[in-house]
């Protein structure tokens, strides 16, 4: 049997964590989250303090570590056999990973992405988005079409050894160049996405960020 462990990086989520974390918690998939609470300033301690169930982990950052260094320390807690990442608020939907990892388990697919519809998206976010994934393809020779989705699932002991060093939003563009040196099969899937407009991501600073990313890690290691 496939066991998922949820990978959480949360800063400053005291809006929608609550709402997130029910959502992932009514998933019929057995897994576990690993909520890493990157030292938010906001009442996020206190709703995850409030939470009681045995399949939640929460692990705090002394210091802030950036979204890649909270699926870092997740990584290092992680149990199950299937790494998915979720952002700690409701753009993506738990309802979703049944068909993520049915593949996985059928042997169809190495590792699932969950290809969003960016047409919903602001144009400047989508049109950065579209072009990060076409450098990506280029690079490295996948066939994505959302290549910064964080439902990426991942079998655990391949997350691992993929050694990922970004600490900010970078660490998307770093899983997919790393996967696709190392010729993993990729399947997408589609998967609902309702964009938020309050993001954490500054499009202009963590794109260039993302851009360079693709190339270190495409001809580094
Ligand atoms: N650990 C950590 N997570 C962060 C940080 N900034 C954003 N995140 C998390 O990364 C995820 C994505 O952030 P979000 O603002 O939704 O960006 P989006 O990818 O544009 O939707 C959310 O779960 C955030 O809480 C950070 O500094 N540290
Ligand atoms: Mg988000």
């Amino acid at each position: 049997m496939t066991r998922l462990s949820v990978l959480l990086p949360i800063f400053n989520e005291e809006r929608e964590l609550d709402a997130c974390l029910d959502r992932v918690l009514a998933s019929p998939i057995p897994h576990e989250i690993i909520a890493v609470d990157d030292c938010s300033t906001d009442a996020t301690a206190e709703i995850l303090s409030r939470r009681r169930d045995g399949r939640l982990k929460v692990i705090r950052h002394e210091q802030n570590r950036g979204k890649g260094g909270g699926i870092c320390t997740a990584l290092e807690y992680v149990t199950g056999d299937v790494c998915i990442i979720q952002d700690a608020d409701t753009e993506y939907d738990p309802c979703d990973y049944a068909k993520l990892i049915e593949p996985i388990k059928q042997g169809r697919a190495q590792v699932v992405y969950g290809a969003r519809d960016l047409s919903t998206q602001p144009l400047i976010g989508h049109l950065g988005n579209k072009f990060l994934t076409v450098m990506t393809n280029l690079l490295v020779g996948t066939h994505l079409s959302d290549m910064e989705t964080c439902y990426k699932v991942v079998p655990a002991a391949l997350m691992r050894e993929l050694n990922l060093q970004s600490r900010g939003f970078e660490i998307e563009p770093e899983i997919s160049i790393k996967l696709g040196k190392r010729r993993v099969k990729i399947l997408e899937v589609s998967i609902s996405y309702a964009p938020r407009h309050a993001k954490k991501l500054r499009r202009f600073r963590d794109g260039f960020k993302s851009l360079a990313a693709l190339f270190r890690y495409r001809f580094g290691d």
